[in-house]
This record gives C-alpha cells, structure tokens and sequence, in this order.
C-alpha cells in the first residue's frame, strides 16, 4: 500500500469516528439534579444549574463533542400516556437513560423505567446529593442499602444505583464507567472523548484516543504535505495539524470556555494552561512547528542518509508531526491530570453536609 493509500483509509477512518454520536436522556424530578450532572459529566458548562425549569413540557437538549444529553421533563401519566410521552420526546432513540432521583424515588420514574425496559432500553439509576445523606444514628452504608433496596422493590428487580454528589464530585467516576459500560463498543469511543475524567484510568483512556489520533494525523499530514518547514525541504499538512490538537485539547475538555473557569484558576495550573491555550491557534502550531521541527530533523536525518527524494521528505514530516502532537497531548494530559488531583484532595478535606 502506498503512503498517499494509507493516508486515505485512516482519513476515512477518522472521518466516521468522527460522525459517531451518542445520546442520553436524564429524567428525574425536578430539582435532583440533572442539569448539574449534566455539568459535571461533561465537565463543561452547558445547563443552568438551580433555575427551576418552568418549561415542564419541553425537552432541553445540550451538545457537548458529539453527546447529545437531553434533560426530559418530568414524566406523569395524567398529561401524558405512556405511549405519547415515549412517542412526543423520542424516548426510545437514546442510547441510554439516566433515572435521577434525590429525595425519596417516585413512582413516575418507576413507572416510566418499566415502560422503558419493556422495550429494552437500559436505564441507569443514579441518586444525586450523597453528600446530603445523613440520619442520625444510621451509617451512610445503611443509608444507601435502605435507598438500593427501595429500588428494587419499586421497580421489581435490584438494579445497580450509582450515588453522586455534584456538590463534592463523588461517584462521577464510577457512573462515567458504567455509562461506558452500557455503549456500544463504537459508542464508547465517543464517550470517552466527551465525558470529563474523574479517574485517572479514564484519563489515560483519553490518552491512548489521543495518541491513536497523532498516528494517524501523522500520516496524512505527512503524506498530503502543503506547507514547507523553514529550513527543511518538505511540507506539512498544517491544518490536519491544527485539527489534531483541537481533537487533543477537546478530548481533555480543555476549551477557552472550561479554561476561564474557577476550577482551573489554581496558580499551580498556570503555566500548563498558557501551553495548552498558546499552541492551540495555527500560529501556535507554526511555532510548536519552529520549536519541535529543528529537533527531529537534527534526529533523524542521519537515520534517511541513505535515501533521498519524497520518502525521506514523508518521514521526517511524519516524525515531526508525531513529535509535536506528542507534546501537545502530554500538555493536556498533564493539565487534566493537575486538575483532577487538586480536585481529589478538594473532595478530602470538604465537610459533608
Ligand atoms: N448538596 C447538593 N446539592 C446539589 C447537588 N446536585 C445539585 N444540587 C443543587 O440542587 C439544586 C437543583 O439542581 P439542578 O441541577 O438545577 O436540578 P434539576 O434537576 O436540573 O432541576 P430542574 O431543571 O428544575 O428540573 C441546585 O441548587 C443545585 O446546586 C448535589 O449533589 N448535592
Ligand atoms: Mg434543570
């Protein structure tokens, strides 16, 4: 197979991972949180979180690298029969449902969950506000047993629930998984590029997506060289090269928008963010080009001393496309993983409520 051959297949490839989509739909009532997880899962700021939604008979639907999470309006059978509200909100088109409940779970969601899994959609049941389970006298283990318990009885059979806090980022970890878990396979590539990482072993999961992607971005870029490199007598596909670092940047969640928040307004995390943003724009690239460039040629020329021509020109861009993709990704992933352990010891010393 020829290199321009190569080039084209994993360009396809790349083309449909791209176009994969994944929806979910949260249900729940009101004020149990779904907007926050909504917020929390993706780690972007897309739904108002305590604004009480007026608009209880429309779908609000928010997109986040291609996810699509729907917050459902509440469901009841005396303003919508079953059939009309499985039909009016497209209920069974979701790749998954998250059944949200805070306080006592209530028999609309029950009886919604049954008409979902009668068609064999799968429903996870999530119960928000850990961080506000207390009883005097009754450990927290007690406490979630009574609400698993409860559960089962409502809805006919025991079902994992997944116990979050948004408050204190708790069980995110562990719902992110089992979400995963739920997808299909082509799905879950998806979500582990969409979903923010509350572990670190999804973290590295967004690593080896994104050091695929620099592979790959690497012999296109490579092999469709438009660009010359100063000093060097071969091209670059530059803008397969911005591509690939915004795939990067957003795989990690690290948009300008998730950047100017609180979160990342720790002065530890300064100076990974300035690379992560500095290189981001095509100039950036240029100059992480002028950086890492000189260094690869000087490496492996030697290597190529022998050949001559468009192979030589291919592999160095290869390699050079590598290196800087390379460096982007151990940037965000750096970042991201700065984040997450300041984020760990925040959930440490915080009291429960
Ligand atoms: N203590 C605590 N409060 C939470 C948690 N999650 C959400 N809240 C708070 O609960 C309130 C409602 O949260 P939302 O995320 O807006 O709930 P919602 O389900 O989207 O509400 P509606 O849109 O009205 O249906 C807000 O004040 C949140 O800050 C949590 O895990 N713990
Ligand atoms: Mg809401």
């Amino acid at each position: 197979m020829s290199m321009s051959e190569a080039a084209e297949r994993i360009r396809e490839r790349m083309k449909s991972d791209d176009a994969v989509r994944v929806s979910i739909a949260l249900f729940g009532q009101p004020g149990c949180g779904k907007s926050s997880l909504i917020n929390r899962l993706t780690g972007q700021k897309l739904a108002l979180e305590g604004v009480r939604n007026d608009v209880t008979t429309e779908r609000q639907e928010f997109e986040w690298n291609g996810l699509t999470l729907v917050d459902l309006p509440g469901y009841d059978t005396s303003r919508f029969p079953a059939d009309a509200y499985l039909d009016r909100f497209r209920v069974l088109d979701f790749d998954l449902l998250l059944c949200v409940f805070d306080g006592k779970f209530h028999q609309a969601d029950t009886e919604l969950f049954h008409e979902v899994a009668q068609r064999g959609k799968t429903c996870l049941f999530v119960r928000n506000k850990h961080d506000t389970l207390w009883q005097d006298g009754k450990e927290l283990a007690d406490l979630e047993r009574e609400i698993a318990d409860n559960v089962a009885e409502q809805v006919g059979a025991r079902q994992p629930v997944y116990f979050t806090s948004c408050r204190l980022n708790t069980g995110l970890g562990a719902l992110e998984q089992a979400i995963k878990d739920q997808l299909a396979p082509a799905k879950q590539e998806r979500w582990v590029r969409a979903a923010k990482a509350y572990t670190q072993e999804f973290l590295l999961e967004k690593k080896t997506l994104c050091e695929q992607r620099v592979n790959w971005s690497a012999v296109v870029a490579a092999a469709s060289g438009t660009v010359p490199i100063p000093g060097a007598n071969f091209a670059i596909d530059v803008p397969v090269l911005v591509l690939l670092l915004k795939f990067i940047r957003e795989t990690y969640g690290l948009t300008d928008k998730a950047l100017s928040t609180q979160e990342f307004a720790v002065p530890a995390l300064a100076p990974l963010v300035n690379s992560v943003v500095k290189y981001a724009s095509t100039e950036g690239v240029l100059l992480l080009l002028k950086e890492c460039g000189g260094m690869v040629v000087a490496e492996q020329v030697s290597k190529f001393v022998p050949f001559v021509g468009t192979l030589v020109a291919a592999s160095l861009g290869f390699a050079i496309v590598r290196k800087v993709g390379n460096h982007y990704l151990e940037q965000c992933h750096r970042l991201a993983d700065a984040l997450l352990h300041v984020q760990l010891k925040e959930r440490v010393a915080a009291p429960r409520a």
